[in-house]
């Protein structure tokens, strides 16, 4: 394969550079790229304190069921926000990243596979990455309580098919079940409850490793769009606003711009790539032009856009510069402007590999010595809800004390829940995709009830939610024949 290897500098111009983001897995992140990245979290709690807003806002707003109130999480198709968790984490990671990109602009939030990566001893825990903010901010992980997803799992999540397209107008079904089974099960709760310690309650955002994990969770989401939803036109899944992004919240004097989260659901719209084995693909992408605040990319700063890759950039493919837009390009070894790419006359790229790095073999940038600024800043610790069990309803997890069975599934008139021990009291619910609950029974001292549906659901799918005192002993998708 001949590869171009690129030194261009069409125009040459002064002017602050923030970036963009090109996220990979932190696996692929140079020691000085890591230093960069926790000194901007420890640097953040100095100013004002946007790690811990974020995480209060977070906990605050965590979920409160089926309510007027609005929340992030858990949300039902008849609650006004549907099934607004994956376009509200979306919007935190880049509201993080924007401001770590204010302190340094090759910074983005990586992302931790916690379905390959699982050791308590991998490098994303050593003392000079994600390890240092245990003992500092007094986070109390207790690594390996749970299960982390396997491959498998994630595998199967991603196989859900964006079915029913066009959606009906209650939202897309293969969504709400994609995004259902996400939020609640292993892919997204393993982690939280591995960690634990504040990792595992609704202040978790305390914690930056929630960055790296929800980075992964955000990745997962772009690639199903992705294979599920190709040519499937524009997408609804929400309403018009959300919580925090909605025109009115105010941090550090300045008032955050209002996101449709339905736009968003495009990960280009805020201008981030996902990278993998050394690549990063830059394709299908109008850059912003230079100073247009109504683009959310240049709302919450005001930028040129710059991608920072340490390996093979390669850009095409209708990736355009429209003039007046201002495009930077770094790669620490490599660049390929394939066809497709286009700079218009009147806007301003340039593609650079890093200095130091011209021999084509020399993979890593090379080690700017830097040391850790660390800050020892305990989070309050009276309001922090860090043992609150009731924050991730673990299925597979809190399966291991109650195991629940469903069946058959898919069913035509009775479905069969078994537990396998005796409870003193327990509580089955099934909700139709719009959210609206269809059976609701509580069963005294009984290990199994059968319930007979009353010949007048539409076939389809449903949600069955079996609880106990308040807490969730499974949810799944059950089908209706
Ligand atoms: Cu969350």
């Amino acid at each position: 394969m001949n590869r171009l290897f690129l030194l261009l500098a069409i125009f040459f111009f002064v002017y602050p550079i923030e970036g963009q983001s090109i996220r990979k897995n932190y696996t692929e992140m140079t020691n000085s790229e890591k230093t960069a990245l926790v000194n901007a979290f420890y640097s953040l709690r100095n100013g004002p304190d946007l790690v811990d807003d974020l995480a209060i806002f977070h906990r605050d707003f965590f979920s409160f069921g089926i309510s007027p109130n609005r929340d992030i999480h858990r949300n039902l198709m008849d609650e006004p926000e549907h099934q607004i968790f994956f376009a509200w984490h979306r919007m935190q990671i880049f509201e993080m990243e924007q401001a770590m990109q204010e302190i340094d602009p090759n910074i983005s939030i990586p992302y931790w596979d916690s379905s390959i990566d699982q050791s308590p001893t991998s490098s994303l825990w050593d003392q000079d990455f994600m390890g240092s903010f245990d003992a500092n901010w007094s986070l109390g992980r207790n690594l390996g309580s749970g299960n982390l997803p396997s491959p498998a799992q994630v595998t199967a999540l991603q196989s859900t098919p964006g079915s029913n397209w066009p959606p009906p107008t209650s939202g897309n079904i293969g969504y709400y079940v994609y995004a259902n089974n996400m939020e609640r099960g292993s892919v997204h709760v393993g982690a939280h409850v591995w960690v634990a310690g504040t990792m595992g309650g609704r202040s978790s955002p305390r914690d930056p490793v929630f960055y790296l994990h929800h980075g992964n969770v955000d990745r997962l989401w772009d690639e199903w769009e992705k294979a599920q939803l190709s040519n499937q036109g524009s997408f609804h899944m929400t309403s018009t606003t959300m919580l925090r992004y909605d025109g009115t919240y105010n941090f550090d004097g300045e008032t955050l711009p209002q996101v449709d989260p339905d736009v968003i659901a495009d990960n280009k719209v805020l201008g981030v790539f996902y990278a993998q084995n050394q690549l990063a693909e830059l394709s299908d992408y109008t850059v912003s032009i230079f100073g247009d605040g109504t683009d959310i990319r240049q709302a919450f700063n005001t930028h040129t856009e710059s991608f920072y890759y340490q390996y093979l950039i390669r850009v095409g493919n209708n990736f355009e510069v429209p003039e007046g837009a201002r495009c930077h390009i770094e790669s620490v070894n490599e660049i390929e402007l394939i066809p497709g790419f286009e700079a218009i006359a009147g806007s301003s790229f340039a593609a650079e590999i890093d200095q130091g790095a011209m021999a084509p073999l020399i993979l890593l940038k090379e080690e700017e010595t830097e040391d850790i600024v660390s800050n020892r800043i305990p989070f309050d610790l009276n309001d922090d809800d860090r043992f609150d069990v009731n924050a991730y309803d673990f299925k597979e997890n809190i399966g291991d004390k109650v195991k629940v069975t469903i069946f058959p599934n898919p069913f035509l008139h009775s479905i069969n829940v078994q537990l396998d021990t005796q409870l003193a009291n327990f509580k089955v619910t099934i909700f139709d995709v719009s959210g609206k609950i269809v059976y609701e029974n509580n069963f005294e001292g009984r290990d199994s009830v059968r319930i007979l549906e009353n010949h007048n659901w539409p076939p389809g799918i449903y949600v069955i939610e079996v609880s106990s005192n308040n807490q969730t002993l499974l949810v799944d998708k059950i089908i209706k024949q």
